[in-house]
């Protein structure tokens, strides 16, 4: 998997791997602890972490984010945990599925075929 340095807000979505579901490109520490502290994972309702925010915690399962009312409405994220995320299309970990690193974020998922599209989540071991 290809990984790249963010040199910009601009420049990471310019260099995106085609794989589908992986989070490309780990942003500066700055960047991701902005509006995510501390060990979360940190969803937002528009892409360049815009709108409305859904924060979970490291060890966190959700089994559908309609309990968080977040279902179907993920653009960007934050992972400012240890801990790599996996996101999927289908409630109680189910269907397609993108994974966000451990201390990385994804500025649009649009160009991984998820934006709007994660039902559930869980941390990896
Ligand atoms: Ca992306």
């Amino acid at each position: 998997m290809k990984r790249t340095i963010a040199m910009g807000l601009g420049a990471l979505s310019l260099s995106v791997t085609t794989l589908v579901g992986v989070a490309p490109a780990q942003a500066a520490d700055s960047e991701i602890n902005a509006d995510c502290p501390g060990e979360q994972l940190c969803l937002y309702q528009y892409k360049n972490y815009d709108g409305s925010v859904s924060r979970h915690a490291r060890n966190a399962k959700v089994k559908n984010l309609s309990s968080y009312n977040f279902n179907n409405r993920t653009s960007s994220i934050k992972n400012n945990t240890y801990r790599n995320f996996r996101l999927y299309s289908g409630a109680s970990f189910s269907g397609a599925s993108y994974t966000s690193r451990h201390d990385s974020s994804d500025s649009t998922l649009g160009n991984n075929n998820f934006d709007n599209k994660a039902t559930s989540l869980r941390y990896l071991t």
